[in-house]
């Protein structure tokens, strides 16, 4: 009788106090979760208008750079990563340095790919190249390029596999110019950026401003080199 009676009571205390575990175990799992957040994830900003998407396949461990330059100059890289309304997200190395944890074991990641997020548009003309920074293989490297406009709604301006073909190599994939948010004049006409990044202009390397005669890029230190 009396045991009957104290029943209940025990069973209410005890379906508290495993619900509590429960809780406490769900904090635990969403804490650790959070903790093992890799540090390297890029941002994505959610007001993007326009977003340039450079990828060359999974696992190569070749290193491919993206440089964008605005209608009012500046250039976007990996040494820039910020400027005008241009933002690169990411520079991806190839396989360098790219792992991410999984139960707590770090696992390479085969992802090779960089993104350049447009917070706003600005009239004129934009000029996309894709750089070769590093070539292992003596093979061409498909590297597909897309350039989307956002807003309102996904609009693919650009959507092209090109070939790099070794340490150095310089393409441009696409220029095109925006008028009040329209996309006109998409062409590929070649312009080289990455001697404007390290030969004055707007680019921050002000250092090698003396050389007004550019030269050839040493693609391994990205310094001009001297003739
Ligand atoms: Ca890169
Ligand atoms: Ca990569």
């Amino acid at each position: 009788m009396f045991e009957e009676e104290q029943e209940p009571e025990f069973e209410i205390f005890s379906a508290l106090l495993f619900n509590s575990l429960k809780a406490i175990t769900f904090m635990f799992f969403i804490s650790f979760a959070m903790i093992n957040k890799p540090a390297d994830e890029g941002k994505i900003d959610p007001k993007a208008e326009m977003m340039i998407t450079v990828t060359w396949p999974d696992n190569n461990p070749d290193d491919v750079d993206t440089y964008v330059m605005d209608p009012a100059g500046n250039i976007v890289w990996y040494n820039q990563r910020e400027t005008g309304l241009m933002h690169l997200e990411r520079d991806d190395r190839g396989m360098f340095k790219d792992v991410i944890l999984l139960n707590n074991q770090e696992i390479s990641n085969p992802l090779n790919q960089e993104t350049v997020a447009f917070r706003g548009l600005q009239d004129g003309e934009y000029i996309v190249n894709i750089v070769h920074y590093i070539a292992n293989g003596a093979e061409p490297l498909p590297v597909e390029v897309k350039v989307e406009k956002l807003n309102p709604s996904v609009e693919v301006v650009f959507y092209q596999t090109l070939q790099l073909g070794g340490t150095g190599d310089e393409v441009t994939a696409v220029r095109f110019t925006l008028a009040d948010g329209e996309v006109e004049n998409v062409n590929n006409t070649p312009r080289n950026l990455v001697e404007l990044t390290r030969t004055g202009g707007k680019a921050p390397n002000s250092a090698s401003n003396g050389n007004q005669q550019g030269g050839q890029i040493d693609a391994a230190t990205g310094q001009v080199i001297e003739q």
